[in-house]
């Protein structure tokens, strides 16, 4: 399954497109099936269903686990390092992780879950977070990992919409020199829970929880009276292994699902050929669990690929900003994946945290979560893969479950922020707002994917009809990605950022009517819009303009319980960066808010408004632009 030159890479791609089948039996046989499956693909983008490897039955933990550590035993299979640099890294190896997932899969038996359970995982980056995960996909428990900075009321709101039955949690967690309560953030959310019958608490800060009697219990207490043995329950291949939470342009989070088969060879493929790793290699991936690329490029892909992979619980600027260079150097690191926002915050910093670290185990740097400018390519390039390094620029969404668009390295050509070729398997389109497909190169358009892949999202958790409607209905025919791209004369492509309501933080989606709702939350606010605008080293920041019953005689205090307010209902991730007071927001007739206008003020550019004569009043763009001092 691994492509080895720019011709093999050819060849596999013209395969996948003319023998769409018969190129992803080739690459699935390369797991551990307990049953084959009966037909490779069946689809529908119209009434939209997929199905891959239908009768295939598995469990991804035998290709993750099982086979290597009967294979490996003895070979690293998470190094886990540490916030404090102080504190050991501990190793797992392959058949070490085997033991703790069994282990800890028989915990969540005894506690009730069976397969098709859905279990609520909220952790800081240790190992029982990757130990639980595996643990419930051990059982086909269904999991849905809840990222750690998310506040007590999104994390309920996650566990309600999937009636999780157990959550996974620990004491507290550290991250940087900040403690950051975790049971407590989960108490807070249970009183609005009613499906959940048992939490099972890791201990990381052993800081002081409360421990309800009947529903509370220790995972290490829980582990010592089980067995290391627990055989591997028989998914099928479209049973549902995960749902994951993310945010779009209306409404709540959905809860993306994604099945066991497709996803585990789709995952497993990407990792190998975009990264181009080699039995031995170190990688290290710094994002967090808690998002798709931690599923995806932590969890699933390199363990069932066999790799060494570091696991890191911190952050790139503890106990200062050559943490994570300190970390390559420790680890010998040889494939490093980070996101564009780390990499241009890393860069501010200057010389002296990376210049005396040695870096020359790098062989492949990557780069993921939103575009990535050429001045931060550059720096990556030329400073930290000392222009020996190839960057992979690797364009994919939750909802595709693995990397879509991406260069492989050492093999694809690459350019700074193009994300070049499609991987094998790959059809991506661009098309007009009318939905025509706009054919031949040097053109722009709304990136869409006109064939379906293993890994492609299969429902919305609880409402397919929104999935059909949020990826299917925008473009007929068509998975729509909400992306906008170029594809430049040689047929290369350039992600533009989104086209729909949707801005990207520091590579996190965050929704704006989610954080519209969160400020009509707040007590005196009648309405609000949020728009995003560019941020230096956050990609996008969030601009809020908030019409108050009365304007706030203390501004500046009103904006700060504002944000605390917006704390509470999302999580610090969805605090607006800029916060502006206004009497009106600029409306059509029919209601719409003209974003166009919010989304120019708020990029400081008034000089080209376009045509502001359909607004109800357009006396209230005069009023937004001086308060925003323009
Ligand atoms: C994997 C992940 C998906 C959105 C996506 C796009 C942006 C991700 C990118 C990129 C430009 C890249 N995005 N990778 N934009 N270049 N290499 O990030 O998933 O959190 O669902 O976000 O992120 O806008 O649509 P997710």
């Amino acid at each position: 399954m691994r492509i080895k030159t720019k011709e093999e890479y050819d060849k596999a791609y013209k395969e996948s497109v003319e023998d769409p089948e018969g190129f992803w039996a080739g690459v699935a046989q390369e797991f551990v099936w307990k049953k084959p499956w009966k037909k490779v693909l069946e689809w529908d983008f119209n009434d939209y269903d997929v199905k891959w490897f239908k009768g295939g039955k598995l469990n991804i933990t035998e290709s993750c686990l099982d086979r290597h550590a009967a294979t490996k035993p003895n070979q690293p299979a998470i190094i886990w390092e540490p916030n404090d640099d102080s504190e050991e890294a501990i190793t797992l190896t392959y058949s070490v992780l085997l033991d703790r997932v069994s282990r800890f899969a028989n915990v969540l038996k005894k506690n009730g879950i069976v397969k098709g359970d859905r279990v609520c995982i909220y952790m800081p980056m240790i190992p029982e977070l990757a130990i639980a995960v595996l643990a419930c996909a051990r059982l086909g428990a269904i999991h849905s990992v809840v990222f750690g900075g998310f506040s007590a009321r999104a994390i309920a709101d996650r566990i309600n919409d999937s009636a999780c039955k157990v959550v996974i949690t620990t004491d507290g967690a550290v991250r940087g020199n900040k403690h950051i309560p975790m049971k407590e953030t989960v108490d807070d959310a249970l009183v609005s829970c009613t499906s959940v019958e048992k939490v099972i608490v890791a201990t990381r800060t052993r800081t002081p929880v409360s421990m309800i009697k009947g529903r509370d219990v220790w995972w290490e207490e829980e582990v010592k009276h089980v067995s290391g043995d627990c055989p591997a329950e028989e998914m099928d291949a479209e049973d549902p292994l995960f749902i994951l939470y993310t945010s779009g342009s209306t409404g709540k989070p959905k809860g993306v699902v994604h099945t066991c088969g497709g996803y585990m060879v789709y995952a497993t493929y990407t990792f190998q050929n975009v990264f181009q790793y080699d039995p031995g290699d170190v990688y290290f991936c710094t994002a967090d669990i808690g998002w798709i690329t931690g599923h995806s490029y932590i969890v699933y892909g390199p363990l069932a690929a066999g790799a060494i992979s570091v696991m890191f619980e911190g952050v790139p600027t503890y106990p200062d900003a050559g943490r994570f260079w300190d970390i390559i150097d420790k680890h010998k690191v040889n494939i490093f994946y980070t996101a564009p926002t780390a990499i241009r915050s890393l860069m501010g910093f200057g010389p002296e945290y990376y210049k005396d670290k040695d870096l020359s185990s790098l062989k492949v740097l990557g780069s993921v979560g939103e575009p990535i400018n050429e001045e931060a390519w550059h720096w990556y390039n030329d400073e930290i893969g000392k222009g020996k390094c190839p960057i992979v620029d690797t364009w994919w969404q939750t909802e595709t479950g693995g990397i879509m668009i991406s260069p492989l390295a050492n093999i694809t050509k690459t350019i700074p922020s193009f994300a070049t070729l499609p991987l094998p398997g790959i059809q991506p389109v661009l098309v007009d707002d009318q939905g025509n497909e706009i054919t031949g190169n040097g053109v722009n358009g709304n990136l869409c994917i006109k064939f379906p892949w293993p890994s492609i999202i299969r429902t919305t958790w609880g409402d397919h009809q929104r999935c059909k409607d949020t990826y299917f209905s925008a473009y007929k025919g068509m998975y729509f990605t909400g992306d906008g791209c170029q594809r430049d004369e040689n047929g290369y492509y350039k992600i533009t950022g989104r086209v729909d309501d949707v801005i990207n933080v520091s590579g996190h989606r965050i929704g704006t009517a989610e954080v519209e709702n969160a400020l009509n939350m707040h007590t005196g606010v009648v309405e609000s819009a949020v728009v995003g605008f560019p941020h230096d080293i956050k990609g996008q920041g969030i601009y809020a303009y908030i019409i108050c019953e009365e304007m706030p005689s203390d501004p500046e205090m009103t904006k700060k319980d504002i944000l605390m307010t917006v704390s509470r209902i999302i999580g610090p991730i969805a605090k607006p960066d800029q916060i502006q007071f206004v009497t009106g927001l600029p409306k059509t007739r029919s209601g719409k808010i003209m974003r166009r206008i919010l989304r120019k003020v708020a990029e400081k550019d008034v000089s080209n408004l376009g045509d502001i004569s359909t607004l109800l009043d357009p006396g209230v763009v005069d009023e937004i632009i001086k308060g925003a001092g323009l």
